[in-house]
């Protein structure tokens, strides 16, 4: 058992974190609950790659409730890169990686699944991390070492292990040229058709949440080439600790910032689709 101190700091670190995700919610689910052509919204890197201001209003609540309680604790957030124009780089120090809210095309189109993102990383691995489904009112919290809980229930991976039997996630995304069409298409293709075709798949509209159902084991596996660390690190630590596989792509190692994910309930699984899908070509 950890040291007394040790212990008490991840349980202040998460009841914060915990804290500022319903507040963060709380601001959302009210522009949420107001008509669609009430939120402002603009485009970013493409045409679909959306934000608003609801995205922008969450992201400065949590930085500010964040900076208070944990002050000179690093914060790389969705927005704040957007307008800054690049991604710093991820110190060894205590570092927030946030997404305000995930799933923006979601929001505005008032699908309900958005997400608040809270991660924390030390050493510039991912530690603890919260996900926060406001429309749903699903907390997903973990921390590295202490298993993962949604609304405080502990949460597990399916064990599926063989493809056929498998419900995959996969997403459109944002980059939307000739390559990256072909690369979702062919693979969604090697995916649902013959020898060994998925039950189906499923697409959510947001990393955090694909990553969160798989860790309780509403999906089986997920598999995406573009996100972003503040994509990543909460829901990765949550997936993890609920005894999912994460790798890149082709079954190298993960980390946030690779842009890509395959997460799995098994080992087995996760080796099976790295088999089957095929490369983005440059
Ligand atoms: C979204 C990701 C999703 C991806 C979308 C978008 P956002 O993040 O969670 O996986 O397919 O294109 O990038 O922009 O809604 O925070």
């Amino acid at each position: 058992m950890a040291p007394v101190r040790q212990r008490r700091v991840p349980l202040r670190l998460t009841c914060c974190m915990q804290a500022v995700a319903r507040d963060a919610g709380a601001l959302i689910r009210k522009a949420f609950l107001l008509p669609a052509h009430s939120s402002t919204v603009e485009a970013k890197a493409s045409v679909v790659d959306l934000v608003t201001e609801t995205d922008r209003a969450s992201e400065e609540l949590i930085m500010n409730r964040l900076a208070e309680a944990f002050p000179g604790f690093g914060f790389i957030g969705e927005e704040a890169v957007s307008a800054a124009g690049h991604l710093p780089a991820l110190t060894s120090a205590p570092t927030w990686v946030v997404d305000p809210l995930d799933g923006t095309t979601n929001f505005v189109h008032r699908f309900p699944f958005v997400a608040v993102c809270i991660g924390l990383c030390v050493a510039r691995e991912p530690v603890l991390g919260v996900v926060y489904l406001p429309m749903l009112d699903e907390l997903f919290s973990a921390v590295h070492g202490r298993g993962a809980t949604l609304n405080g229930d502990p949460i597990r991976v399916s064990q599926q292990d063989v493809l056929g039997r498998s419900i995959v996630a996969a997403e459109m995304g944002s980059q939307r040229n000739a390559a990256k069409v072909a690369f979702i298409v062919d693979n969604l293709r090697l995916l649902i058709g013959e020898p060994e075709p998925v039950h189906s798949i499923r697409c959510l509209g947001s990393a955090a949440c694909n990553t969160c159902y798989v860790a309780k084991g509403a999906l089986d596996a997920y598999w995406e080439h573009g996100p972003w660390p503040w994509d990543f690190a909460a829901a990765s630590v949550i997936a993890r600790e609920a005894g999912a596989h994460i790798t890149c792509l082709d079954g190298s190692p993960f980390a946030i910032d690779k842009r890509q994910i395959l997460v799995a309930a098994t080992p087995a699984l996760a080796q099976r689709i790295a088999s089957l899908l095929v490369p983005l070509q440059a």
